[in-house]
This record gives structure tokens, sequence and C-alpha cells, in this order.
């Protein structure tokens, strides 16, 4: 028998919203300026450089292949933090600026999963600071107390693909896995939460709409809004418009 649903557990970046083309590469753009580097990831390039998860594994992974290391400072961890640092104090400049809105249906869902009394949970690559900015600027400054826990990079050991932000979030809930869903938009969040044992609904953006992300409750675009449907891009949800708590009970079934 399927246990019962207790939690819901989001990932931020691209699911929350969509905060990669136009909040964290934007403000990268920046940093790099700032810091006097000739360096600027347009469009296309950033959505490769995306298969690296975490900000500051990016950065060195872009050196790594596009730049002499001669060049640089000689103490690198130290440049790439002090670059990191500068990237997130623009990039919650761009969040609190209100840039960048919830994608649809997360505001309609974190609603009904709290009216039904459901913990909601965040597991995320980004830092605690940039999701608390994220929430005030969209959600207001209570939104805060509607999570039970915000698993993010500065608390755990490992990030995504590795299971550690989810594990964390489930052992704060209380919770077991099958006792709750998660939500995620690319392959390393959508792993992620498959080796933690989580049951997962994947809503794609621009950047992960052709990614294979293996076992999933349902791949859609958006988790739509009742004037605005998803479209179902993997998985079936009979006449479901949009994801709402009985379409993700059905799916669990
Ligand atoms: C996505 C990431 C993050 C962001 C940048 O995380 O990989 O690295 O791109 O944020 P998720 P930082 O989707 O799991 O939330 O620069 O703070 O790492
Ligand atoms: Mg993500």
């Amino acid at each position: 028998m399927t246990a019962e649903l207790g939690a819901l557990i989001f990932d931020v970046d691209g699911t929350l919203a969509d905060t990669e083309r136009d909040g964290h590469r934007v403000a990268f753009n920046r940093a790099f300026a700032r810091a006097g580097l000739p360096w600027s990831w347009g469009v296309e390039r950033y959505g490769k450089l995306l298969a690296v998860a975490g900000g500051k594994e990016r950065i060195r992974h872009f050196i790594d292949i596009h730049e002499p290391q001669s060049a640089l400072p000689h103490d690198l961890e130290a440049f790439i933090d002090e670059l990191h640092g500068l990237k997130t104090t623009y990039y919650q400049e761009l969040l609190r600026s209100g840039a960048i809105p919830l994608r649809p249906g997360v505001e309609r869902l974190l609603r009904e999963a709290r009216d039904e009394g459901l913990q909601l949970a965040i597991a995320t690559t980004t830092s605690r600071q940039n999701v608390v900015a994220l929430l005030e600027s969209t959600l207001g400054s209570d939104s805060l107390g509607w999570f039970t826990v915000i698993a993010g990079s500065d608390i755990v050991a490992q990030k995504k693909p590795a299971p550690d932000a989810y594990h964390y979030a489930l052992r704060y809930l209380g919770l077991h896995a099958e006792q709750c869903v998660a939500f995620e938009d690319s392959v390393n969040g959508a792993l992620a939460a498959r080796r933690a044992r989580l049951d997962t609904i994947v809503t794609v953006n621009g950047y992960t709409r052709d990614d294979r992300f293996g076992e999933t409750l349902l791949v859609v675009d958006q988790l739509g809004e009742p004037d605005s449907p998803f479209e179902v891009l993997r998985g079936e949800a009979g006449e479901a418009r949009y994801v709402t708590l009985d379409l993700i009970r059905r799916l669990r079934r």
C-alpha cells in the first residue's frame, strides 16, 4: 500500500523559478565584468555549463577548460570564492528588484499543500541566503515559515546529483522517502532525488526540455494553472490539466 503523502520537497533553481538564464547567468557576467575579467557566458554556453552543479564548481570547470591558470591569481580557491561572492551579491540584487517571478502553478500548489496540512521543504544546490532572497521577493517574508527545512549547499557535504540535500530534508521532516514527492527541473536534480528514493515530478525549462530524466512520476513543461494547462512530456496525467495534490496522489498509486 502507498504511504500517505506527508510532504512536498522542492528544488529551487529552474523549479520554483526560472533563475538560471536571466538570474544566475546575468549575475555571473556582472561579477566577471566587475573583476575585470574578459569572460561572458552567453545563453547557449551557460546551458552547457549547467551540467556542472554549483556556482563555484561551474567557475572552476570553466577555468579548467578555457583559461590558462597562469593568467589567474595563484590561490585559485580564494579567487573563485571571491568571484562567487560577488556573483551572489549581484544575484540577490536582481531577485530583490523583482526580476524573477515564481513559475506558473508554484504558489498555487504550495498554498494547496499548506491548506491540507502537508509539510513543505526545499532541497537545493544553491545557498540558503539565495533561497531566502527568492522567497522574500516573490511570496513575502512570511513564506519562510511555510517550509519545515531549507536544505542548501551551506549545510550539506555534497551537492546534487548527490542525494545529501534530500537526505537532510527528510531527516528534518521526520518522514520516509515514500511519504514525500520531490519537484525537480534537471537531470542532476532528478538523479539526486532518485538516489534518495523519492518519487519525482519534473517541470522542464528551456535548458532541460530535451533531457532524459530516468524514472519519474511525470514530466511536464510546468505545474500549470487552470487557465494555462501543462504539456505532458512523459507519464500519464489523465484528465488533469495542472498539477494538484489529487493528481500527485493518483500518480503515486
Ligand atoms: C542549481 C545550481 C546552482 C545555481 C547557482 O541548483 O546548480 O549552482 O546554478 O547557484 P538547484 P550558486 O537547481 O539544485 O537549486 O551559484 O549559489 O551555486
Ligand atoms: Mg534545479
